[in-house]
């Protein structure tokens, strides 16, 4: 097992600081979402994996069951990469089809929490003796082209992640993906399926109040990494979706007018009683238009799996 860090402490102060710079002081406010993802965070998104509101998890899972074996026929991938692999739960199924198949010789699984990876990574290397695993710490959003080139590849970007990015994001990562790619590499995306709104809200507004303490968890990784001093019980959880774009924003709205110093960035922001910020955004899709975009970043669609109900689909592509 090997692991490489593309995160060190340093780089994850300074883009944290930056994102802060910039998100914070936009009106409105927003910050990206890979901040949730610290081991507290990836723990609290375990959980949320778990809830009985949150269904796209255990969609997935099913779809993973059910075609893993083709997947794996299809793909003859010799390189899982995994991009935010989290705890590698739901891997093994493709672990086990790609093994079963013959061709699997090594796992790259790439997060942004070096925690969780490093347990994840330990956990498969014990339970494949055989597999070469190359544990990377990484923002798939900006060292996509840092990741190791080893073998045919199946890229998997699962559990609706890609979701977290607008449309023009979507492009751009995906695009950049492509270019890292080989003839006959594969692309496996899970993704989040339009429908009902009460589902879909209630998803990100769980009654046990797990997402709400997940949506918080930004503040303490800020108070942790840059000496800010935000009290998180100051910040109300907020998840609505928004019909004309299809998705589901999550933000933390002020309960008071409520000033916060950054101590290591000189920095001080002030935040209104009632002012939102933006820390998530998760895209639902049509079928018709992923396939659409996936085909315009130079991919070709190679099946398209979901439930009978329409609530989640395994897309899997080829260059
Ligand atoms: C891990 C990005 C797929 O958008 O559903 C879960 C994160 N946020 N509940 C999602 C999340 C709130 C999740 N993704």
């Amino acid at each position: 097992m090997y692991t490489v860090d593309h995160m060190g402490p340093r780089y994850l102060r300074q883009a944290l600081a930056e994102d802060v710079r910039t998100g914070l002081t936009s009106v409105p406010k927003w910050l990206p979402p890979k901040w949730f993802y610290d081991a507290a965070g990836s723990e609290l998104f375990s959980r949320i994996t778990r809830l009985p509101e949150y269904y796209p998890s255990r969609r997935e899972l099913a779809l993973l069951r059910e075609h893993a074996r083709e997947i794996a026929a299809l793909t003859e991938a010799e390189n899982l990469v995994e991009l935010g692999s989290g705890t590698s739960e739901k891997t093994t199924l493709l672990l086990d089809a790609l093994t079963s198949e013959g061709t699997l010789k090594t796992y790259t699984p790439v997060d942004v929490d070096g925690t969780t990876l490093e347990a994840a990574a330990q956990r498969v290397a014990a339970a494949y003796p055989g597999l070469a695993i190359w544990a990377v710490r990484a923002d798939f959003e900006r060292h996509l082209s840092l990741l190791p080139r080893i073998g045919r590849r199946l890229v998997a970007f699962l559990g609706g992640t890609l979701g977290n990015m607008d449309e023009e994001g979507r492009a751009s990562f995906l695009t950049e993906l492509r270019a890292t790619l080989s003839p006959g590499d594969c692309l496996l995306l899970g993704a989040d399926l339009v429908k009902d709104t009460g589902r879909l809200v209630a998803a990100y507004d769980d009654a046990e109040g797990v997402t709400a303490a997940f949506n918080r968890n930004v503040l303490s990784v800020m108070n942790r990494e840059l000496g800010a001093d935000f009290v998180p019980e100051a910040f109300e959880h907020v998840a609505l979706y928004d019909a004309r774009l299809n998705r589901i924003e999550m933000r933390l709205r002020a309960v008071r007018h409520t000033r916060v110093r950054f101590r290591e960035l000189d920095l001080v922001v002030t935040f209104k009683a009632g002012e939102e910020t933006r820390t998530e955004i998760s895209s639902k899709f049509y079928r018709y238009r992923l396939e659409r975009e996936v085909e315009r970043a130079g991919y070709t669609p190679v099946r398209w799996y979901s439930d009978p109900a329409q609530d989640f689909a395994l897309f899997l592509a080829q260059v």
